[in-house]
């Protein structure tokens, strides 16, 4: 039977981030995808694609979850936005009620064109009731300086040292994304299990088709997790897939360029392959 997984996220409207990224690439990995939405993300063609953030009621995310959960057996599940201390803290009762310990954490922060979703009290809930139950967190580079109080950071020897206080608080293993902020050649990502560092580093894509690669990279972690993959492989290949989307990515409004998820496994093709 084809694994089923979970993702608790916001909706991008437009696609590429969000539970919509998410849904995409676990069909994209062969899984069934289950959504429960936290939030609702908007965005305003007339003000500079100004992103507004509707928050659902943490009672319409319990009954979700429960309808999603009714059933069958999650195999992972992933955590993007979740919208406001409540709903955080909700979710946080929630995790520890699946029966799953393949939980990918990707603490959704900021977005691009927000500055209004960086609630510092979503931020300590992360850190306090969600981090600690990540089988692996994902942040970016900035979300990594804010979770570990470092502030910016600049350097390879900042990521590692945010990574190891991130894992502190509890996540079993912790990937830093340096992706094109990081001033490197390459778009290197530092992976830490709580003994190891691994310096992932793939050529750096220079397009603005980048809109969903984080949600994408951590959908496609929880995908491979699902399929039983060790994590620093899940990574690995989770990196190589984001790769891909970006470089294959398309404009699908003048304002922004979203990665294409199906861009791996050649998506275009599949009807003329199926003649
Ligand atoms: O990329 C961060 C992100 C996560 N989740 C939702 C979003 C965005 C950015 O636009 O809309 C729903």
């Amino acid at each position: 039977m084809v694994k089923q997984v979970l993702t608790i996220a916001g909706s991008d409207s437009t696609g590429g981030a969000g539970l919509e990224a998410d849904l995409k690439t676990f069909q994209e990995f062969g899984l069934y995808g289950y959504a429960v939405i936290t939030s609702i993300v908007t965005m305003d063609a007339s003000k500079g694609w100004q992103h507004e953030v509707h928050e659902l009621d943490s009672e319409l995310i319990q009954k979700q979850f429960a309808s999603a959960t009714c059933g069958g057996q999650i195999a992972a599940l992933k955590t993007g936005m979740l919208g406001n201390e409540e709903n955080a803290a909700t979710i946080s009762k929630l995790l520890k009620t699946s029966n799953t310990e393949k939980i990918v954490i990707d603490p959704v922060i900021a977005c691009k064109g927000t500055a209004n979703i960086l609630q510092p009290q979503v931020v300590e809930m992360l850190k306090n009731k969600l981090i600690p139950q990540a089988f692996i967190t994902t942040p970016n580079l900035v979300e990594a300086g804010i979770l570990s109080g470092m502030g910016d950071l600049h350097t390879i020897e900042q990521m590692k040292q945010a990574a190891k206080i991130i894992h502190e608080m509890g996540a079993k293993n912790v990937v830093i994304k340096g992706g094109a902020r990081l001033n490197h050649e390459l778009a290197i990502d530092i992976f830490y299990d709580g003994q190891d560092f691994q310096t992932l580093a793939l050529p750096i894509i220079s397009t603005a088709t980048n809109h969903g690669a984080g949600c994408t990279f951590a959908a496609a972690i929880t995908s491979l997790l699902a399929h039983d993959y060790p994590v620093l492989q899940a990574v690995q290949l989770a990196k190589s897939f984001v790769n891909k989307a970006i470089q294959k990515g398309i404009f699908v409004n003048p304002y922004v360029g979203h990665v294409w998820h199906g861009a791996y496994f050649h998506a275009e093709t599949r009807l003329e392959e199926s003649k």
